[in-house]
């Protein structure tokens, strides 16, 4: 088929706990095109709340499997109506959210080669499923699988080293564990799991996908400096689980091309490739452009932040994942609870309320708050795990109280001094070169982002990463197929 070289694209897909979207990006790296189906819009039959079904117990959280294959025929088709030419695709990738897991049928491998042009994906898959609803990234049900899986590992610092993390309630291996021991019949009946970003990736690929190196290392399953999966690990999950999970692939290796379904259904071209999908965070890493000494921040609701690294020392706090763009290298993740919500409440007792008035106390307080420094633990904090408020002064003394101009530096350089320390303690050294990406509500105000550079000493940027996901997974396409890196299958 012939290429116009103007309209030739990639296309980035983000399987994500809301919704399904995609862009297409062309060869100057310009969105071109962009699509979503909302789960709880648009599929109301499947009745989620912010795509997942949260159960009776607050711990358990799922989402439908099917819903999520719908998702895809209803966006294909939106795109086919809008006159999207799918035979200018040179190749796609995509992301999905981290940890959430996939189980396939006997026989479910069979009917993903044979998939017939003439109907839905969601008609012919109905059966390929032995779990219906699958564990998401928001389950903390499985607190006596983590256990259990740090004790047989020799301790919780024993396990971080080898998977880049301490045992994690949402983690894979752990739901796997939780699903055996409660399920074990339709565990038996699954021959393959994948998660949810190489579920995605199978379906365009018409047999299953490998799980890429980055997106595995949330599941304390992976030796991460080896890029092998664990024998310990996987034995104290379950049984024969190395067959269910396929061996893990470099990210942004070309998998093959895409299905014939999709060629014949749609008008893709038969070269298009259909390049290793990650998790949402590593994806973002690469949309980010991140480099070697960067920080990604993204003050929301919760504050996280993504660094990429190339030496790491695993700890007890934050998860430690292989690199999604370099092989060699590896990327870290640490996610705080108490983000925004704090920084309101304190804006709300110090400062009647306004933003402005709490920008004015940063500006009048100087660098370092005269030796006070505060931790703000409203909510029961994960990095670490603590709660409450804890004020020390220049001679280390805690004290009950800072006056109102105090408190809100207390809390804006506190924030950011344990970001600095949890990041240095998994490997992370500021470089002359750091530039820090900020995004999420708090980005917009200068005064905290000053206090941001002071205390890594680095330029701060204000980013959008809206799209990050999707548009990081077109641009792994496209770096993949110059790089020609293949799986054999
Ligand atoms: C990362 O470890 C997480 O659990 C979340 O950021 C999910 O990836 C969200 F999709």
């Amino acid at each position: 088929m012939a290429e116009h070289p103007d309209r030739r694209c990639c296309l980035g897909w983000d399987f994500s706990t809301q919704q399904v979207k995609v862009v297409a990006v062309d060869t100057k790296l310009d969105v071109i095109y962009e699509d979503s189906v909302h789960f709880d819009r648009d599929l109301p039959e499947f009745r989620t709340q912010g795509g997942v079904h949260i159960h009776k117990d607050r711990l358990t959280v799922t989402s439908p499997v099917l819903m999520w294959v719908k998702a895809l025929d209803v966006i294909l088709e939106k795109m086919k109506a809008s006159g999207f030419d799918f035979s200018q695709v040179l190749a796609l990738s995509g992301a999905g959210q981290q940890h959430g897991s996939v189980y396939w049928k006997v026989g479910a491998g069979l009917t993903l080669k044979n998939l017939s042009p003439e109907s839905s994906l969601h008609q012919q898959l109905q059966m390929c499923f032995s779990i219906s609803d699958c564990p998401v990234w928001m389950d903390s049900s499985t607190s006596a699988q983590c256990r259990q899986l740090e004790a047989t590992l020799g301790g919780a610092q024993a396990l971080c080293r080898l998977t880049g993390s301490r045992a994690y309630e949402r983690f894979t291996g752990n739901q796997i564990a939780k699903i055996y021991q409660q399920n074990p019949e339709a565990y038996s009946q699954t021959e393959r799991i994948s998660l949810v970003s190489s579920f995605a990736a199978s379906l365009f690929l018409g047999s299953y996908s490998p799980i890429d190196y980055s997106d595995g290392s949330g599941m304390n399953l992976l030796q991460i400096q080896d890029k092998v999966w664990s024998q310990a690990c996987l034995g104290a999950c379950a049984p024969h689980l190395e067959e269910k999970l396929g061996l893990p692939a470099l990210p942004c290796s070309v998998l093959g091309a895409i299905s014939s379904y999709y060629v014949q259904r749609y008008g893709f071209s038969p070269e298009c490739k259909v390049v290793a999908f990650t998790g949402d965070n590593p994806a973002s890493l690469a949309g980010m452009k991140l480099e070697e000494g960067d920080i990604a921040v993204s003050l929301g609701t919760s504050d996280t932040l993504f660094l990429w690294l190339r030496e790491p020392t695993p700890a007890l706090e934050g998860h430690i994942f292989c690199n999604p763009v370099d092989p060699r290298h590896y990327m870290a993740l640490l996610c705080f609870k108490n983000g925004s919500l704090m920084r309101e409440k304190i804006r709300d007792e110090s400062a009647s309320g306004s933003w402005s008035d709490f920008s004015k106390a940063l500006r009048s307080t100087e660098m370092g708050n005269g030796g006070n420094l505060g931790f703000y633990f409203d909510v029961m904090e994960i990095t670490p795990e603590m709660t409450g408020r804890h004020r020390f002064n220049i001679e280390n003394q805690e004290v009950a109280a800072f006056p109102r101009d105090v408190e809100i530096r207390a809390l804006i350089e506190g924030q950011f001094m344990a970001k600095r320390i949890h990041a240095e303690s998994l490997g992370y050294q500021v470089m002359p070169k750091t530039k820090i990406l900020a995004t999420g509500g708090a980005s917009h105000n200068t005064d905290i982002l000053q206090v941001l550079a002071d205390v890594f000493g680095a330029s701060v940027y204000v980013t959008d990463t809206a799209n990050s996901a999707c548009v990081g997974s077109a641009y792994r396409a496209f770096h993949a197929r110059r790089d020609k890196r293949t799986v054999s299958q």
